[in-house]
Formats: structure tokens, sequence, C-alpha cells
């Protein structure tokens, strides 16, 4: 049965290569593998499977929120396995009344929900020169769901804290490898008390899955991942910072400028809080070819606690700037996706996008280095070549498999195109997601009742 079955693939796969364009075979190939790990997409740029840490590919930036399947993971230890009859959360450290408490019994404090960004501090860490130790992220290291939970502040108040505490500490459920320092880190009181901090037990509708934090994490909106502590076991009130090796030696970021490639002692530095303007560009592609003609120029963007006031848009480089428009609408934390509609002449171009916060705070067009190479968030820019005869997109996506005339004989209006180029799509023609409105326009133009 298992051998008919791959004997079956096999053979599609041939009549798919012949019939069609080979690389029709490989993209329905890779589909077949399914997910590479189970509850992510296969689309998701792999770092390292133990521990986890899986990036979302560009594509993840045209959503207004990002699937589970597609959001980032950045685990510096295994994932544990929460057996949820046996979890607890113990309240403790500078409290007069320490306790613990179970997830069910969390659940009767008030129910909250935001949808927030979460950007790993290290977001864009391969992008630094001179290069930086540790995980290479490009520009997924981020995502934006939503997060139902309780009040950090509500958990906090049963205990009653004592007037002497200064941080709140957090503590997980995994173990740390080898001789490796475990996670733990601590928030100041202040951020601990604020109403939008939150004990998350559900992501997007759903409880957590185990790599994001089963039963329970913390959400720290507008502040780098490394806060928002996963697998939650247990929170202390310190009357100081947490001082283990997570908050005095890592995710530390220099008071002042400092000269690349050199070394800075962690009392000069200061822990990563909040993250900073940033946007990405998910489309056109870097070194796209796309046909003249209306393109859409599209991503998301974020900023830390300081809302984010707008996206500009350029295509010569930075020289000149339009304001892109903002397309979704989730409240205060959320990151927000953006479009800009782009009338593409013939030529070579450099598209950016800059996002500002309500302080006026814009992002950078030379990096800010740091030893750690985090808060990456220099102007993204993505070249583009625009084509009159939109001429490899065209022959890619059309006439590698027939010729023009069948093309030309048609003279179809626009909506006829765009019926036939989605037909074309599903017959396994190659059209890039980002060129089929180029394609269609193209179509309409050249060939028209
Ligand atoms: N217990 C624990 N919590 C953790 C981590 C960890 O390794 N252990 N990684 C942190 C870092 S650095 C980030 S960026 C986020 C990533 O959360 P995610 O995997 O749900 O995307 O979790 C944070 N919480
Ligand atoms: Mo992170």
């Amino acid at each position: 049965m298992y051998s008919q079955l791959k004997l079956g693939r096999r053979s599609l796969f041939g009549m798919a290569g012949s019939l069609f364009v080979p690389n029709f075979a490989a993209s329905l190939a890779a589909q077949m593998t399914g997910p590479l790990v189970e509850g992510k997409s296969p689309s998701m740029i792999i770092h390292s499977r133990r521990p986890e840490d899986y990036e979302m590919p560009l594509e993840g930036f045209l959503q207004a929120i990002t699937p589970t399947e597609l959001f980032y993971v950045r685990s510096h230890h295994y994932t544990p396995q929460v057996d949820l009859e046996r979890h607890s959360l113990r309240v403790g450290g500078e409290v007069a009344s320490p306790y613990s408490i179970t997830l069910r019994d969390l659940k009767k404090l008030p129910r909250i929900e935001l949808v927030g960004v979460m950007e790993c501090a290290g977001n864009g860490r391969g992008f630094y020169t001179p290069r930086l130790p540790g995980l290479q992220w490009t520009h997924g290291g981020v995502g934006n769901a939503r997060w139902a939970g309780v009040r950090l502040a509500d958990v906090l108040k049963t205990a009653n804290v004592r007037a002497s505490t200064k941080h709140i500490l957090f503590d997980g459920a995994d173990v740390a490898i080898g001789s490796m320092p475990k996670f733990q880190r601590s928030i100041p009181l202040k951020k601990a008390m604020d109403p939008d901090t939150m004990l998350a037990f559900e992501m997007n509708g759903k409880p957590l899955t185990p790599t994001h934090g089963f039963p329970l994490r913390l959400i720290v909106p507008g502040w780098g991942g490394d806060s928002w502590v996963k697998w939650l076991v247990g929170i202390q009130a310190l009357d100081r910072e947490f001082d283990g090796f997570f908050m005095k030696t890592a995710y530390r970021y220099p008071t002042k400028p400092v000269v690349p490639g050199t070394a800075i002692d962690p009392a000069q530095m200061k822990p990563v809080e909040s993250v900073r303007a940033k946007s990405v560009i998910a489309m056109p592609r870097d070194n796209a070819v796309i046909g003249q003609g209306t393109t859409r120029i599209a991503g998301a963007a974020w900023s830390g606690e300081v809302p984010l006031a707008k996206v500009e848009v350029s295509t010569d480089g930075g020289r000149s700037w339009s304001i892109a428009r903002l397309t979704s609408s989730n409240g205060r934390w959320a990151w927000q996706t953006w479009d800009y509609s782009w009338n593409a002449t013939p030529g070579s171009y450099r598209i950016q996008a800059r996002a500002t916060d309500a302080n006026g705070y814009s992002q950078p067009t030379e990096q800010e280095w740091n030893p750690s190479g985090y808060l990456w968030n220099v102007i993204q820019t993505v070249r583009v070549e625009v084509t009159p005869m939109l001429s490899t997109t065209y022959r890619n996506s059309c006439t590698s498999c027939h010729g023009e005339d069948i093309i030309r004989g048609q003279k179809l209006t626009r909506s006829q195109w765009e019926r036939e180029v989605d037909k074309m799509m599903r017959w396994g023609a190659q059209v890039p997601t980002d060129q089929k409105t180029s394609l269609i326009e193209y179509l309409s133009t050249r060939f028209k009742p």
C-alpha cells in the first residue's frame, strides 16, 4: 500500500515534469513532504531544531495577525513538557503572603486580551558588520499575535508585595542545557504593574503551544521578547534587579554609542527594554524583476512603548518619501500592516520603508553597532528592476510553456485576464504572487478586445 503510494507520487512527478515546468514538480514535492517541524509551516527558516529556533519567512509580514504556525520561536533550552495536573505557579519573594496557584484558579481572575508584537532583541543580528556570534536572524524574529490571560498586577496583589520591591523575577520550567545558566529574567515593578502586562494562557484563540510556553507565559507589551518568559512556574518579588546571567551579561545595550567591534563592560550597558520603530518590506522581494505599471509595496511596521505614528515609502533610495496606508487596527501594542501603490516605470529602483513613532523617532540609515547585535532597525532596502516588457515574469509565467500566439489570439477584458491567470496558476503557471497584478495589467494592456 505504502510503496504503491510512493510509486504513484513518483509517476505523478514524472508526468508533471514532462508536461509542465520542472520546478512545478519540485514545489509539489516540497508541499508533499509536509511541515518540517510539527505545528509550524514548512516555509519557516530553521536556525536550530534543538533547542528550537525558527524564523518567520517574509510573507508573514503581509498578515495583520501572525498565525501560530508562522510565529517565530526562540528557546535557549529544550522545550519542557509541562504536565497540567502537576503544574502550579508559585508567587513569592518580597511578599507578605506567598502562595501557589493552579491554572484553573488563575483563570478565575478577570480575563484580558490584547494583540501584541513580540520581537526578539537579536532580530536582524545577521545584518551587523562586523559580524557577531549568536543566531543570525534576518527579518523574521518577530510576530504579532492575540494573547489572552490575566493581569500580572492581579496575581501580585493577592501576594501583598512589600514596599521594598523593585523588580519582579520570572522562572520557567525549562531546564538549562549542560552548564548554561538558567533562563530567568526580571522586569521593573512599574512595568509589572502595568494593566497590559499579562500572564497569558492563550495565543490566537487557542491554549499556548508547547514551543510558545504552554501552559503560561509572560506578555510584556512593547518590550523585547527576552522579557516574555515562557513556561512560567515561579514569580518572585525582588528588592533589586535580578543578578543572573540573562540580566547582568546578556540582553544589555550600551548607554552611549560605541566603536564597532569593541568589547564593552556590561556595567556600561543597561537591559534591553522597549523595542524601537521598525518596518519590514514583504513585497516586492529583493532583486525582483517586475513589469511596469501599478505595483503593490507592502509590509508591517511597529514600535515599542511609544506608539507607531507613520510609515513612509521611498522608491528612490531615500531621497523622497510618501506616506503609506496603514491597513490594520489591532490596538496600540500591535504591529500594523501597511500598503503603498506605486506606479512603476522602467528603471532600477531602491525601495525603502521608514517607520516613525509618536515621539518623532525614525528608523536610522546607519547601524548603531552594539556588542551583542541587538535591536537592529536600520531602514531596509529592496532593489528592483522594472522592465517595460515584463520580459522575465512574462516569459517564466507564460511563454516558457506555450507560444505567444495562443495569448495574442485571445483579446480579453481585464477581468477575463484575471480569471485566465488564476486558471493558468491552478494549472501550474509559475507566477510570483507579488507579480500577479503586474502580469494581469500587462496582459490586459497588450491583448485587449
Ligand atoms: N523560559 C524561557 N522563556 C523564554 C525564552 C527561553 O529560552 N526560556 N526565550 C525568550 C526569548 S529570547 C524570546 S525572543 C521569546 C520568544 O518567544 P517565542 O518562542 O514564543 O517566539 O521568549 C522568551 N522567553
Ligand atoms: Mo530573544
